[in-house]
């Protein structure tokens, strides 16, 4: 049993404070708007009324909140108290961030983990739960145990950017599966399908696509780019007929737009004979030093 702090109760910060509760951790927990404590006092957890007084009850501080500024604003709060102690942040943010503040932290005497949470506040303590942590691996394996109450931990490496680092990319197709999606929906709309009825057959062609992303990850990693049967040329002109119908049906065009300008930048490369693979090189800042 651990004693355990959770800063910020949002929908996650709450839901994590409670699977720690589930789990028979003596909890206290703190937040800017007291009165979202409540519930969880309820379920058998302290309410500390400043975050020095949180901290001061801990071996591990589990921070969740809106964004890194006001992670940061809070710990700053007490950084007195922060020495032995070992803070998991588990607030969305950049690489960057990151590396600020596990030196911040660090630099007051207290050890950092870094966690990214890919599932919503629903979800936590679940199967399906999955959290990211990196940091270094002597705290990880010490607080393991206490932290798989949230769920299922996969811990990537030392250093704190890695976990928004995977953190952002997994959210980044994940953001860009959601754009494609409600472009197919403002489509279907356009002629008053219902989005309910096409959504089966999305669904369908995703699930195969999805498929062949191993394959294409190997590709982008080696660098090799065999010849496909779907190549760029071909999407290229696909993308163009669903910028061009988009317009027909008074579909914005935005979302789709800047997927389309890189598969034609890419046949202007000379990538038109190959496939997806050969792109991702082109969304890095120094190709585009090339080009200029
Ligand atoms: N909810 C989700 O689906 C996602 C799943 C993946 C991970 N994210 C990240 O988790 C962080 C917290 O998200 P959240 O869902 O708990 O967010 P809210 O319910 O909006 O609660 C925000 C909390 O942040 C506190 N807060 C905001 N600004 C400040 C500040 N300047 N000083 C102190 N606290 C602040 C806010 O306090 P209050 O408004 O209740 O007083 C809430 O505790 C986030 O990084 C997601 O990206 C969630």
């Amino acid at each position: 049993m651990s004693h355990v702090t959770v800063l910020g109760l949002g929908a996650m910060g709450t839901a994590l404070a409670e699977a720690f509760l589930a789990q028979g951790h003596i909890v206290t927990v703190w937040n800017r708007s007291p009165h979202k404590a409540q519930a969880l006092i309820e379920h058998g957890a302290a309410h500390a009324a400043s975050v020095q007084a949180a901290l001061y009850a801990c071996d591990l501080a589990v921070v969740c909140v809106l964004d890194y500024p006001a992670a940061r604003s809070i710990l700053e709060t007490a950084a007195g108290q922060l020495a032995g102690k070992t803070v998991v942040n588990l607030t969305n943010g950049t690489p960057s961030q990151a590396r600020e503040l596990a030196a911040w932290v660090n630099g007051h005497g207290a050890d950092y983990l870094e966690g990214g949470i890919m599932v919503t506040p629903e979800l936590i303590a679940g199967p399906e739960a999955f959290i990211l942590y990196s940091g270094p691996q002597t705290s990880y394996a010490h607080h393991e145990e206490t932290l798989k109450a949230l769920g299922n931990g996969a811990y990537i490496g030392e250093d704190a950017a890695l976990a928004p680092l995977y953190d952002l990319a997994l959210l980044a197709a994940m953001f860009g599966m959601f754009g494609g999606f409600l472009h197919a929906a403002a489509l279907l709309s356009s002629e008053k399908i219902p989005v309910a009825q096409a959504t089966p057959m999305i669904e369908s062609l995703l699930h195969a696509m999805v498929g062949v992303l191993p394959q294409t990850a190997e590709e982008i990693d080696s660098g090799t780019h065999p010849q496909p049967t779907s190549n760029n040329r071909m999407m290229t002109a696909g993308l163009k007929n669903i910028l061009d119908g988009s317009r027909d049906q008074r579909v914005r065009p935005d979302l789709i737009q800047p997927v389309w300008a890189l598969f034609d930048h890419g046949v202007q490369k000379g990538l038109g004979d190959l496939d997806i693979s050969a792109l991702a090189p082109l969304l890095t800042e120094s190709a585009h030093a090339d080009d200029t």
